[in-house]
C-alpha cells in the first residue's frame, strides 16, 4: 500500500493515484471543484495516449526544456491541479532551469492563493510568486489578468500547464514564448502555443527536468538548433492522430 489504500499492483493504481491527489488538494483548499472536471477530461485523453510519454511529446519535453536553458527569465505558472498532483516536481524543474513559481489561477481567490503558495513552500519552494498582483495581462476579465510585474508579466518563457485557453492567447499576444502542457491538443492552449506538449503533467514536468540537466552542458547554439528543430504542427498533428485513430507509431 502507499499514500493512498490502493494496492501497487491494481492495474488503474496511478489513475487512482492521481485522482486522490486531486481529492486532497480539494480538501485542503487548493484545487478547486472545477479541476475535479478537469482532471475527468485529462484522464480520458490520457488513456488514448496510452498513458505514456510519446516520442513526439519527449521531443516536445526537449525542447521545452532547451527554450527554458535560453530564457532570460523563465516562468513556471501553477494552478491548483499542478499544485496538488506535482509539487515536487515543478519545485525541482524550478532549480534545475533557475526559473520563478508563480501562482495564477482561473479561479482565482485570496485563500486559494495562499493555501497554494504554503504548499509550495512546505515542497521546498523558496520564493512564489503571484501573490502581489501588480501588473495585468491585457485584454482580460479582471481575476484572470493578475499577475506579479517581475513574475510572468517579465517573463520572456512561461510554462502552463492544463491552462484556459483565453489566457494562453492572450499570454502569447504579450510576446511570450509559451509552453502548454494539455492532454487534449485540440483544445486552444496547445494550438497557440509555441511548445504544445501534449502529456500528463505528471510525466512531462519530470521529463522536462532530465531533459534540462542533460542539456546542462550545451552551448547557445546548441539548444537554439532544438528549438528550431521542434515542428510544434507535427507533434500536434501526431497527438491528434493517436487519439483518434489509435495510430501508434
Ligand atoms: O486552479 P485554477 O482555478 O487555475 O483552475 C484550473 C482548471 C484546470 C480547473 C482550469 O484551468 C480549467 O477549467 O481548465 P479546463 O478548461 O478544464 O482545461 C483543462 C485541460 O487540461 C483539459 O484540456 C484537460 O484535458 C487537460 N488536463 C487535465 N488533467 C491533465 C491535463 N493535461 C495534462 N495533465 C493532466 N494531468
Amino acid at each position: 500500500m502507499s499514500e493512498v489504500e490502493v494496492p501497487e499492483d491494481h492495474p488503474r493504481y496511478e489513475s487512482l493515484l492521481t485522482r486522490h491527489r486531486i481529492e486532497e488538494g480539494v480538501a485542503k483548499g487548493i484545487t478547486s471543484q472545477q479541476g475535479l472536471i478537469a482532471q475527468g477530461r485529462g484522464e480520458a485523453f490520457d488513456y488514448l495516449l496510452g498513458e505514456e510519454t510519446t516520442p513526439s511529446a519527449d521531443a516536445a519535453e526537449r525542447a521545452a526544456s532547451a527554450h527554458l536553458l535560453l530564457a532570460e527569465h523563465p516562468v513556471l505558472s501553477v494552478n491548483g491541479n499542478v499544485a496538488a498532483l506535482c509539487p515536487d516536481e515543478l519545485v525541482e524543474l524550478a532549480e534545475a532551469v533557475d526559473a520563478d513559481l508563480e501562482v495564477n489561477l482561473f479561479n482565482r481567490t485570496a485563500e486559494r492563493m495562499e493555501a497554494i503558495a504554503d504548499h509550495l513552500r512546505e515542497h521546498g519552494a523558496e520564493d512564489v510568486k503571484g501573490l502581489n498582483a501588480d501588473a495585468r495581462i491585457p485584454g482580460l476579465s479582471h481575476e484572470r489578468a493578475k499577475v506579479d510585474a517581475d513574475g510572468i508579466h517579465d517573463a520572456d518563457v512561461v510554462v502552463v500547464p492544463l491552462e484556459d485557453g483565453d489566457r494562453a492567447e492572450a499570454l502569447a499576444a504579450m510576446g511570450k514564448t509559451e509552453i502548454v502542457i494539455d492532454l487534449n491538443p485540440m483544445s486552444r492552449s496547445p494550438q497557440t502555443a509555441t511548445v504544445p506538449i501534449v502529456d500528463n503533467v505528471l510525466r512531462a514536468i519530470p521529463n522536462i527536468t532530465r531533459h534540462a540537466r542533460d542539456l546542462a552542458d550545451a552551448t547557445d547554439a546548441e539548444l537554439r538548433e532544438i528549438v528550431e528543430s521542434f515542428d510544434r504542427e507535427a507533434a500536434l498533428e501526431d497527438a491528434e492522430r493517436r487519439i483518434r485513430r489509435g495510430d501508434w507509431d
